[in-house]
């Protein structure tokens, strides 16, 4: 069966080009709820119910497994989704975010741990997300479950999805400019994550913001090595149908079309969904 990733907009294209580099023999149907993006800017509870919604048009799609690609969805509607909705509505089925291949990555232990917290792999984070991510506090929250003693500074960059779907890379370079320069305030950390799908297309601003000392990790990266990994460990959500992808859109498909080849060039044409 296809494996469902789903993103409020085109963002996710970032992580769907990881996951057909990483898992060519999978089939991917790609959700993009465009005619409701941005989500950074909008309250919880309408992040949840456009969440939810996008994963049920997936599942109607023969979807078992939904990716959820964005950062905001994950930090915001994950949690209840997995925990109130989907117990009750599809046991059977699975939705996972882009959240814990990061967890992992910093603290240097899987997700599964179940001890008592330990020191982190780093010392020392960044995360760099939308106004609604940072204020759920969904990452610092997960690593404190995990790692004793790291210094966590999330940092919210609010405009610069929109200055980089609008394509204004001089408002996108100052504001990462000046998000970087807030988190250098209190000295450089040792690593940090681009914690939303859209700023890995601007990793080079980042990268020029930030001293060579502080590892980026690459969210896209770690998402495809992560849901190899599930896929090892789940083996019946693994392909059972041909390699490829499709993609649908609650926006307008052929405007949608067009602006998805500025994000990658190799984008599928998108279909009504
Ligand atoms: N996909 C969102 C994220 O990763 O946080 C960015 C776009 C948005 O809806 N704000």
């Amino acid at each position: 069966m296809p494996i469902g990733v789903f993103d409020s907009g085109l963002g996710g294209l970032t992580v769907l080009k990881a996951l057909r580099d990483r898992l060519p023999g999978e089939h991917f149907v790609y959700l993009g709820d465009n005619a409701n993006a941005p989500y950074g800017m909008r309250p919880d509870h309408e992040i949840l119910a456009l969440t939810r919604a996008g994963v049920e048009r997936l599942f109607a799609e023969g979807c078992e497994l939904v990716i959820l690609a964005c950062n905001t969805a994950s930090a915001v509607a994950l949690r209840p989704l997995q925990e109130r909705w989907l117990p009750v509505a599809a046991p059977e089925r699975r939705v996972l975010g882009v959240f814990v291949p990061m967890i992992e990555a910093v603290t240097g232990r899987p997700w599964g741990y179940r001890g008592a917290p330990l020191p982190a792999r780093v010392s020392s984070v960044g995360f760099f997300g939308t106004p609604a991510t940072v204020r759920s506090g969904a990452f610092t929250r997960e690593l404190r479950l995990r790692a004793t003693g790291l210094d966590v500074r999330e940092i919210a960059c609010p405009g610069l999805v929109e200055a980089i779907e609008t394509g204004d890379l001089g408002s996108a370079s100052m504001i990462v400019s000046d998000r970087a320069g807030a988190l250098l305030e209190s000295g450089a950390p040792a690593a940090a994550v681009l914690g939303c799908t859209h700023y890995p297309l601007v990793g080079d601003l980042f990268r020029a913001a930030l001293p060579g000392t502080t590892d980026i990790l690459s969210q896209p990266r770690l998402v495809a090595e992560s849901l190899a990994d599930y896929l090892r460990r789940h083996p019946h959500f693994a392909a059972g149908c041909e390699g490829g992808v499709s993609a649908m859109t609650s926006g307008d498909p052929a405007r949608v079309s067009l602006a998805a080849r500025r994000f990658d060039q190799a984008a599928p044409e998108f279909r009504s969904a």
